[in-house]
């Protein structure tokens, strides 16, 4: 299996460590691939022209990070990192939709902030800022609940964290959220999350 990569993407990031947890990493091929570059060969693959996608022996394409994840999944024997049905199924579901989701907001802000100064919207990036702000309250309000078996819920929130702190360490995410802070800190000990961490900004 091949999957294409960006070193700075969230979603990648999550994909590997999906891959680690589950024993599954010398099985991938990396194949790095920058999205961004005008000439890439990616929408041959993803019509979408977005990382991480995984080219599977058989010429089939999977996309994207939740789809991926979820087929990595289903090839190991052992403890699965997308529960198998019932309430554990919609809490990791929902944990990576919102950890996803923080990677969504933060990366069109970014994008935004990229744009020649007179294109750029406040509004815009003020939405996508408030957005994050919001979903990093409601981790603070349930970290709790985010103990337990890892799944891939806690790798989505994990991955998303790690990518604030790449990209936006200015805003202090941490501040006013100890519990989720004390989550990440033990959190991002585990050698999944440890051996994929994003590159110096
Ligand atoms: N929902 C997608 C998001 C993937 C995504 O946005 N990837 C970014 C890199 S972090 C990308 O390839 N962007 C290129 C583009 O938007 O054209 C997933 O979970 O895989």
């Amino acid at each position: 299996m091949k999957l294409r990569f960006s070193p700075t993407s969230p979603y990648v990031r999550k994909v590997r460590a999906l891959a680690i947890e589950t024993g599954l990493a010398d099985r991938l091929e990396l194949a790095a691939t920058d999205p961004w570059q005008a000439d890439t060969d990616l929408p041959a693959s993803n019509p979408l022209g977005k990382v991480p996608a995984l080219e599977l022996d058989d010429g089939t394409v999977l996309f994207d990070s939740p789809v991926i994840c979820e087929y990595l999944d289903s090839l190991h024997g052992g403890t699965k990192l997308f529960p198998a049905a019932g309430p554990a199924r919609w809490k990791a579901l929902r944990l990576q939709a919102i950890g996803d989701g923080i990677c969504d907001a933060a990366i069109l802000r970014r994008l935004d902030g990229m744009r020649p100064a007179g294109l750029q919207s406040a509004d815009w990036q003020q939405r996508q800022r408030q957005a994050v702000a919001r979903a990093c309250d409601l981790l603070e309000a349930e970290a709790g609940t985010l103990g337990g078996p890892a799944t891939i819920g806690q790798l989505a929130i994990a991955c998303a964290l790690g990518y604030l702190d790449f990209r936006f360490d200015a805003d202090k995410w941490r501040e006013g959220r100890p519990k989720l802070a004390a989550w990440f800190a033990d959190f991002a000990k585990r050698p999944s999350i440890a051996e994929t961490a994003l590159p110096p900004a």
